[in-house]
């Protein structure tokens, strides 16, 4: 069953995944087992064809949908629904970067630690960041990146929120295929988590030490 859904998602089969993913709920499979075993790991292998040029752009894209319809139906699931807001997180993949598919699953799992996260969406710039804590007041940012290329604007914001007055007021994460702790230390994160479930766990031992 899980395999169906590894398959599904590597051929971009979405209403194939989409059915794999309510099959394996309804057998009880754990959320968590389903994306990581299942879902996550298909797009790893996608990666892999891309880098040993097996697959291209387009081969790319229809498995991250087919990922993304999966997600959908997974979220409930991942999100415990009964969770009051415990403070609020905005988030964004930063400017020049378009993908979203790690950003949501980080999104979705500090949800699960009870909080309201307000997603800007891709290609946010450092500005619009700047913005939404005015606006919100957030206790977390969370940038997400990439592409090397686009790593960069994860200073630039961080940057921002200090001429702005709102670096003290805010715990900044980051994260992204290509950024690491060291990267997060150099430009002055307050956080780094290598996957959404670490994002999470990470968000809730700084709300707790706060
Ligand atoms: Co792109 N792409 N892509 N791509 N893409 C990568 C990233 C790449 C590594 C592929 C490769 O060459 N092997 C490569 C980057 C190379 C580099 O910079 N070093 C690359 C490239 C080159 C490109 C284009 C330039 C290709 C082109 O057009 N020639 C182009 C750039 C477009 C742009 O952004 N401006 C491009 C386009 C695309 C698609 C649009 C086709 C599609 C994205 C669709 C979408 O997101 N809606 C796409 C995809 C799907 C990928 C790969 C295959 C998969 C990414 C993914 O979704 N992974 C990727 C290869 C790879 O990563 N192996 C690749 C699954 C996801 C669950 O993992 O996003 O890493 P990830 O998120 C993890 C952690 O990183 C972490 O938690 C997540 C969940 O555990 N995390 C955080 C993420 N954000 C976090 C934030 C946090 C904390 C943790 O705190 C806030």
């Amino acid at each position: 069953m899980l395999d169906t859904i590894y398959q599904s998602i590597i051929a971009g089969n979405a209403p194939k995944a989409v059915e794999g993913v309510q099959q394996a709920l309804e057998a009880g499979h754990p959320p968590g087992e389903i994306l990581n075993r299942a879902m996550i790991a298909a797009m790893a292998e996608v990666g892999r064809r891309f880098e040993a040029q097996e697959c291209f752009v387009p081969e790319m894209l229809i498995a991250a949908r087919a990922m993304q319809e999966g997600l959908k139906v997974l979220r409930p699931h991942l999100v415990a629904a009964d969770i009051k807001p415990v403070g609020k997180a905005v988030l964004g993949t930063v400017k020049g970067d378009l993908h979203d598919i790690g950003k949501n699953l980080v999104g979705m799992m500090l949800e699960g630690t009870g909080l309201e996260v307000l997603d800007l969406g891709v290609d946010v710039s450092p500005e619009q960041f700047v913005e939404a804590v005015q606006e919100h007041r957030p206790r977390f940012v969370g940038m997400s990146a990439l592409l090397t290329t686009t790593m960069p604007g994860i200073r630039a914001t961080i940057e921002a929120l200090e001429e702005a007055g709102l670096r003290d007021q805010v715990t900044v994460m980051v994260g992204g295929a290509p950024v690491t702790q060291q990267f997060a230390e150099e430009v002055g994160a307050d956080l780094y988590a290598p996957d959404a479930s670490s994002a999470a766990n990470r968000a809730k031992a700084a709300l707790e030490t706060a």
